[in-house]
């Protein structure tokens, strides 16, 4: 049967939007990340994403996992892991969990530093031409 693919177009319950690009024959995960929320206002940017996975063809439900850095907005970066899973109608969805380190002033700070949170993601039709 069909195995679960990450390139595409997502959107998660926060209202981001992710493109995930085509790369056959590697692991390679690259695509855009644009997300629903932000602290700062006005600033909502799409950024650069970057992972891996064992796909297309290793794995029928893959795990993979990919850091978001909000150079944009920030000195901070997330990290993304998580797995695709697909229900009996073929829908899939990426189940995730997320770290986002915040820029602090000293180490003494780093125990405010991390968020950590889950994010579940659904396909979107890709938008047309
Ligand atoms: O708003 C974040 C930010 C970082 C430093 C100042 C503002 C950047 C965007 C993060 C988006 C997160 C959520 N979006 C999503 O799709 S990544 C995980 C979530 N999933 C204030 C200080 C640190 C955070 C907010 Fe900031």
């Amino acid at each position: 049967h069909r195995k679960c693919q990450l390139p595409g177009l997502w959107q998660n319950e926060l209202g981001s939007l992710m493109e995930i690009h085509e790369r056959s024959k590697d692991q390679e995960l690259v695509g855009r990340y644009l997300t629903g929320v932000t602290a700062t206002t006005n600033c909502i940017q799409q950024v650069l994403l970057q992972g891996s996975w064992h796909g297309p063809a290793r794995r029928v439900l893959p795990t993979f996992g990919f850091i978001v850095t909000w150079e944009k907005f920030s000195n901070s970066t997330t990290a993304f892991v998580g797995q695709c899973f697909m229900d009996e109608s073929g829908q899939e969805t990426l189940r995730t969990t997320w770290l986002l380190w915040e820029e602090v002033e000293s180490p003494k700070d780093d125990w405010k530093a991390i968020r950590v949170g889950t994010n579940v993601f659904t396909r979107r039709p890709n938008p047309g031409p």
